[in-house]
């Protein structure tokens, strides 16, 4: 073997190495994703809001998401939207599951986070950092971005 095919060879054994370390640790981050994640602006004096993402489980396993804190001052609840008598109402909920390998989207008139008695004072663009807790007992820590009413197009 001359020196140049050595040392590429070299280099590419290196290139191959730091690879497979960072698939791997990407993997064991990623278990759970969140994305897409926002937070409506409390119009007015009001102090409740929603929060609204998509929970993505990319692990073997069918997870359940038990609860859930923010960096405000708040009390937050997974809620859950049901339909009784043609009326719609919104209703806490003990968990959501998020089978293997799939998706939930927290959205209006479906799942959502409540965050009630906000002491913050909220402008749009704020970032607010949610943390998950997991029937497993992991934590997913997300950050949401608050908007105006006219971005988010709800009707909770
Ligand atoms: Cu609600």
């Amino acid at each position: 073997m001359n020196k140049i095919s050595l040392f590429l060879t070299i280099v590419f054994t290196l290139f191959i190495l730091s690879c497979n370390k960072e698939d791997k640790i990407k993997k064991e981050t990623e278990d759970y994703t969140v994305y897409q994640a926002n937070m409506r602006l409390p119009l007015g004096a009001g102090t409740n809001s929603v929060v609204f993402f998509t929970f993505q489980n990319n692990t073997e396993q069918s997870v359940k998401v038990i609860s859930a804190t923010s960096s405000l001052d708040a009390k937050v609840e997974i809620h859950n939207v049901l339909m009784k008598d043609n009326m719609m109402f919104m209703q806490q909920a003990e968990f959501v599951e998020v089978k293997a390998k799939s998706n939930i989207i927290f959205k209006s008139g479906s799942y959502h986070l409540m965050v009630m008695g906000i002491k913050d004072k909220l402008k749009a663009k704020d970032l607010v950092t949610f943390t998950l807790e997991l029937d497993n007992k992991e934590k997913i820590t997300f950050k949401a971005s608050v908007e105006g009413l006219n971005k988010i197009h709800s009707k909770h």
